[in-house]
């Protein structure tokens, strides 16, 4: 039977049985959860907060990770989660526009498509739920390379894959702010080096930006697993090269400080529970029909609150959780318990 027609009936049930009915946002829904790749502790994190929530409300999530962190790998996820009965799939993109074809199959398949971290293009998705705007997030990164390299000298970046679709879009974001504003003017980026999510790889990438660049005074990495493998890298080699960027405080603990002994000032992230949390309920607004994915249209995400469906700088449609969080020396214990 139709899921719809099931909830139809459940709610039914539960209004004429029941003395003070609670409706379940997500009964009888079968969701499923595609990351960017598997061993990040960043997914893990908001998977975990996305299924308990779909679960506590009467739905079921199945997380799947792809074997590398490319468009083909998650292809191939797709494929068998379409040959299954899914209500919904709510994936981070590992590149905007390579996805399309198989995300566009889906939903003439009749399911429901929601993004979350990292979206693929406007046609490819019903919503996506990002975690912090584009723009806020550029701005908290060149305003953190700026003020850590003291106004002016060379800085590099640090990304994940190059196809990644946040990364590229917060790099651009960053870039864009550089170049329209006189006061970056002393800012000089020699390279965007790829570390593509695998912690060995952007210690290498960490190891080659500093022999290359003897001058470079910031490494900025909008990456966990990036900024994690330069932190420790930076540490260790006592590099007077510093680093900011995006990374999870539990992860960036003991290379947060002020002094020379610690290799990152400050770094920046978001609530990591509220965006597995509000991407769940966001999914769960698709599958029931509260929401298609619409301009302005709004709903409620649990104790988040109420939402609003905004226009995204791509033309599509998203969901800002909120801004950027800023961790520092101060924060960070509290924060590292979180996640
Ligand atoms: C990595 C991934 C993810 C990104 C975070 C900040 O874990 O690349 O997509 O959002 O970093």
């Amino acid at each position: 039977m139709n899921k719809k027609v099931i909830s139809a009936l459940l709610c039914g049930t539960m209004i004429l049985g029941a003395a003070s009915p609670v409706f379940a946002a997500g009964e009888g829904q079968k969701i499923a959860l595609v990351g960017k790749s598997a061993g990040n502790a960043f997914f893990e994190i908001a998977a975990a907060s996305f299924q308990e929530t779909v679960e506590a409300e009467g739905g079921e999530v199945e997380v799947v990770y792809p074997e590398t962190a490319t468009a083909d790998a998650q292809i191939k996820v797709l494929d068998n989660l379409i040959s299954q009965d899914f209500d919904a799939i709510c994936i981070a993109a590992n590149d905007v526009n390579a996805l399309q074809a198989k995300l566009e199959e889906a939903m003439d398949a009749g399911i429901k498509v929601s993004s979350f971290d990292s979206a693929p293009n406007k046609d490819s998705r019903q919503v996506f739920i990002n975690q912090a705007g584009t723009q806020a997030v550029g701005q908290a990164l060149i305003d953190a390379v700026l003020d850590i390299t003291g106004g002016e000298g060379q800085f590099a970046i640090l990304s994940a894959t190059s196809q990644a679709a946040n990364q590229n879009a917060w790099i651009e974001a960053m870039q864009t702010i550089m170049e329209g504003d006189e006061k970056y003017s002393g800012l000089e980026l020699v390279e965007v080096a790829y570390g593509d999510d695998e912690p060995q790889k952007s210690t290498d990438q960490t190891a080659a930006l500093i022999q290359n660049y003897p001058d470079l005074k910031v490494i900025c990495a909008p990456t966990t697993v990036g900024i994690a493998a330069a932190a420790k890298y930076l540490q260790d080699n006592e590099a007077t090269c510093k680093l900011t960027g995006l990374g999870l405080p539990s992860e960036m603990l003991e290379y947060t400080g002020d002094d020379d002994a610690h290799s990152c000032p400050y770094f920046y992230l978001w609530d990591m529970q509220g965006l597995g949390k509000l991407s769940a309920y966001a999914t769960m607004a698709l599958v029931s029909g509260d929401i298609t994915g619409a301009l302005d249209e709004t709903f409620t995400a649990g104790d988040l609150g109420e939402y609003t469906i905004t226009e995204a700088d791509d033309g599509g449609t998203e969901i800002v959780l909120g801004e950027p969080l800023q961790f520092t020396p101060e924060n960070i214990e509290e924060y590292a318990e979180l996640y």
